[in-house]
C-alpha cells in the first residue's frame, strides 16, 4: 500500500497573517484521514507555518533550495538552513522553476543529491510542454527528465522521493489532463523507474498528479490505480477547496 499524499503548492501566494489564518481554518477543518497533508508556503512563512502546525499532523515544505549548504549565492535557500527550521520536505523542478528560473535538469540532479544527502523527502516535478504532447514527445520528455536528475541516486534514496507528475499545459490554465491521461502516463513513470531500478522501487514510489486539480475534478483523478495525490496549486489557497480535495482521496 503506498502512501497517499495531498501537498499544497502556494507558490508566491499569502502573506504572514495570510498564512496563519489559512493554515488555522485548514487546522480546524481538516479531515480524518490516512493521506500525508503537505503545505508548502514562500520561505518568509515558513517558520512561522512550522508555529502555527505545531500540533497538526500538517507537514511543510520549502517550495525550492539550492544545492550548497551556504555561501555568495544571493537570494538562495540552502537545505542546511531548512533543515534548521526544521523542514525536510522540499519540492524540486517545479515547471516554473524550469521555465522561469531556467533550472535544467543537470541543475535539479544537484538539488536532488544534496537533498537526499541530507534525509530531506524530495517531491520531484516533471512534466511535458503542450506542443511535446502534441507532437506525442511526452513520454520520451518525461523519461530523459527522470533518466537526467533521478536515475543516478542510489536504490536507498527512493524511500525519500515522491514524484509529481504535472503537464505543463495543464498547470494554472483550468486545463486539466483527464483522469486517462494522468493514469496512462502514472503507468508509465512507474515501468520506467522498475527499468531504471526493480518493481519493489516502482511500487513504492507516490507518483502525485499536478495541474489544474479542484474539488470537482479530484475525485475521479485519485481514483486511478497509480495515481497517489496531487500537487495543489491554485485550489490549494482556500481551505474548504483544499479540504475538499483532501476528502476526495
Ligand atoms: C501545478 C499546480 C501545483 P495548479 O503548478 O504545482 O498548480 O493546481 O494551480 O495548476
Amino acid at each position: 500500500m503506498r502512501t497517499k499524499i495531498v501537498a499544497g503548492n502556494w507558490k508566491m501566494n499569502k502573506t504572514l497573517e495570510e498564512t496563519e489564518i489559512l493554515l488555522a481554518e485548514l487546522s480546524a477543518k481538516l479531515p480524518d484521514t490516512n493521506a500525508e497533508v503537505i503545505v508548502a508556503p514562500t520561505f518568509v512563512n515558513l517558520v512561522a507555518a512550522q508555529r502555527s502546525l505545531q500540533s497538526s499532523t500538517i507537514q511543510v515544505a520549502a517550495q525550492n533550495m539550492h544545492f550548497e549548504d551556504s555561501g555568495a549565492f544571493t537570494g538562495e535557500i540552502s537545505a542546511e538552513m531548512l533543515l534548521n527550521i526544521e523542514v525536510d520536505v522540499v519540492i524540486i523542478g517545479h515547471s516554473e522553476r524550469r521555465a522561469l528560473f531556467g533550472e535544467t535538469d543537470e541543475l535539479l540532479a544537484k538539488k536532488v543529491k544534496t537533498a537526499i544527502d541530507k534525509n530531506m523527502k524530495v517531491i520531484f516535478c516533471f512534466g511535458e510542454e503542450l506542443e511535446e504532447r502534441k507532437s506525442e514527445n511526452h513520454f520520451a520528455v518525461v523519461e530523459s527528465q527522470l533518466k537526467n536528475a533521478l536515475f543516478d541516486l542510489d536504490a536507498s534514496a527512493w524511500k525519500n522521493i515522491v514524484l509529481a507528475y504535472e503537464p505543463v499545459w495543464a498547470i494554472g490554465t483550468g486545463e486539466t489532463a483527464s483522469p486517462e491521461q494522468a493514469q496512462e502516463m502514472h503507468a508509465f513513470i512507474r515501468k520506467t523507474v522498475s527499468e531504471a531500478y526493480n518493481t519493489s522501487i516502482a511500487d513504492g514510489v507516490p507518483i502525485l498528479y499536478g495541474g489544474s486539480v479542484k474539488p470537482g475534478n479530484a475525485g475521479d483523478i485519485f481514483s486511478k490505480p497509480d495515481v497517489d495525490g496531487g500537487l495543489i496549486g491554485g485550489a490549494s489557497l482556500k481551505a474548504d477547496d483544499f479540504v475538499d480535495i483532501i476528502k476526495a482521496i
